[in-house]
């Protein structure tokens, strides 16, 4: 995609200089790593024009490698809710990292993170630590099928949970069919085991299940989707999913890698008031370090290896050094106050974007939970799945993406992902946002 001229159009407010040395940086990378990148979403290709290299972070602010700062909104795509290099989390990893930092053998900082895990997420009774994110959820459907003895496993359209083999599907024709694989080098076989349905959409629910429910595993679903942007669930849908899932002996996995501890302490089923069968978490819970977990009801878990037939392993699973990182950032959070001044600070912004798009004749949908938001820029109609969401104008998004990151602020690099706050945030730095906003609302309108 060419570069947005977003950037170049409207000139009033932008601060950031040059970035000679990210573009110079972009070229070393290409030499070696595929892309530059060592994930594909980092490599701009949602918004154009060159990604921007990265030196340091502090609170709410980063710098790139050209000296230029940047209100950050990406947060590392979550994990960062006390923002960057908090103090508490950075002495941990200090100190824990001078102990040794990794064993192969267990550490009783595993059973304390997991017993804060426990506390938060009631409906984990037992759980397992691993790297990422993927190892998370592709565990936690291995152990679904395993305990369950069927293969189909069920996920949504415009839901991502990662990049393994079964869930790196896309529907096939129609909205309601056996899964295509969405990536190269997925074998047709595995992804004919994923179903994909439509999110939000109760009748295509009541349909599979009542046409195929007695083969399903599981059912995966980011209780908020934040994948296709943020995407609240309609009143009632959450609960039709358990609902039907009970009925059919399916079990319900609660994909919270984004969610947990983000929208509530006790994440998504708590604000909602769902127990699923299996929570996958990762993100927030490493504190900045790589860090994922699965686990939910006791008998479930049962089936993981060295209990049960199901195997699952991670030479680094339950770091210790990731383990100290992860329990200093879930001790700060402990406090309701911390999700009330998020509540703030994020209900200030979504106000200010409104505001900023209202002025400039920008028509957008703003979605927020807590400190999580999205901003599509719809004309008209509503935005309530992947179908709907693709309707955005990505053109749009790209020229306020880069009339931001020129104004110094940096938003995800792309249109259907998130906006995150953190407690490092303020009223100051929220406020020089919808400042920029008002200019860069000028430059999107194009
Ligand atoms: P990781 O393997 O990237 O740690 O987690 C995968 C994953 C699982 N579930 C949900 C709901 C997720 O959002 C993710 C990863 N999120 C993306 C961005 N939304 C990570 C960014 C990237 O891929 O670089």
């Amino acid at each position: 995609m060419k570069a947005a001229d977003g950037g170049q159009g409207g000139r009033k407010g932008r601060i950031v200089r040059s970035r000679k040395r990210s573009e110079a940086a972009f070229v070393r990378a290409r030499a070696s790593l595929v892309g530059g990148v060592n994930s594909p979403v980092r490599a701009f290709r949602g918004v154009g024009g060159t990604p921007v290299f990265l030196a340091s972070g502090k609170g709410c602010r980063v710098t790139d490698v050209d000296g230029n700062t940047y209100i950050d909104y990406l947060a590392s795509w979550g994990p960062l809710i006390l923002g960057h290099a908090p103090a508490a989390v950075v002495a941990a990893i200090r100190r824990r990292a001078g102990l040794g930092t990794t064993f192969g053998a267990p550490t009783p900082e595993e059973s304390e993170l997991a017993e804060l895990v426990r506390k938060a997420f009631p409906s984990i009774e037992k759980l397992r630590f691993v790297s990422s994110g993927t190892e998370a959820t592709m565990s936690a459907l291995r152990v679904a099928r395993g305990f369950t003895g069927r293969d189909l496993v069920v996920k949504f359209e415009g839901g991502y949970h990662g990049h393994s083999d079964g869930l790196l599907v896309k529907a096939g024709s129609g909205a309601t069919t056996l899964g295509v694989p969405d990536s190269a080098g997925v074998p047709a076989a595995f992804a004919e085991r994923t179903a994909t349905l439509p999110f939000n959409d109760v009748a295509a629910l009541d349909a599979f299940f009542g046409e195929r429910g007695s083969e399903v595993a599981a059912v995966i679903v980011e209780p908020l989707p934040a994948n296709m942007g943020v995407v609240p669930p309609r009143a009632g849908y959450l609960e039709r999913l358990r609902e039907l899932t009970k009925q059919h002996g399916a079990l319900l996995v609660l994909d919270e890698v984004i969610t947990g501890f983000r929208v509530a302490f006790g994440g998504a089923q708590e604000l909602w008031k769902i127990r699923p069968d299996l929570t996958c978490l990762g993100k927030i819970i490493g504190g900045g370090l790589p860090v994922g977990a699965y686990g939910g009801r006791a008998d479930v878990m049962a089936k993981v290896a060295p209990e049960g037939p199901v195997y699952q392993a991670g030479t680094l699973s339950g770091n210790p050094v990731a383990m100290a990182a992860g329990l200093a950032t879930l001790r700060q959070l402990r406090s309701k106050a911390v999700y009330r001044r998020l509540e703030k600070l994020a209900a200030r912004l979504e106000a200010g974007l409104a505001a900023a798009a209202h002025e400039g004749g920008v028509p957008v949908r703003i979605h927020r939970v807590g400190s999580v938001m999205t901003l599509f820029f719809r004309d008209g109609g509503e935005v309530v799945d992947y179908a709907s969401a693709l309707c955005s104008d990505r053109d749009r998004y790209a020229r306020f993406f880069h009339a931001m990151l020129e104004r110094g602020v940096y938003l995800p690099p792309s249109q259907f992902e998130a906006f995150f706050v953190s407690t490092a945030h303020d009223e100051k730095a929220i406020d020089q946002t919808i400042a920029a906003a008002k200019e860069a609302m000028r430059v999107a309108a194009g």
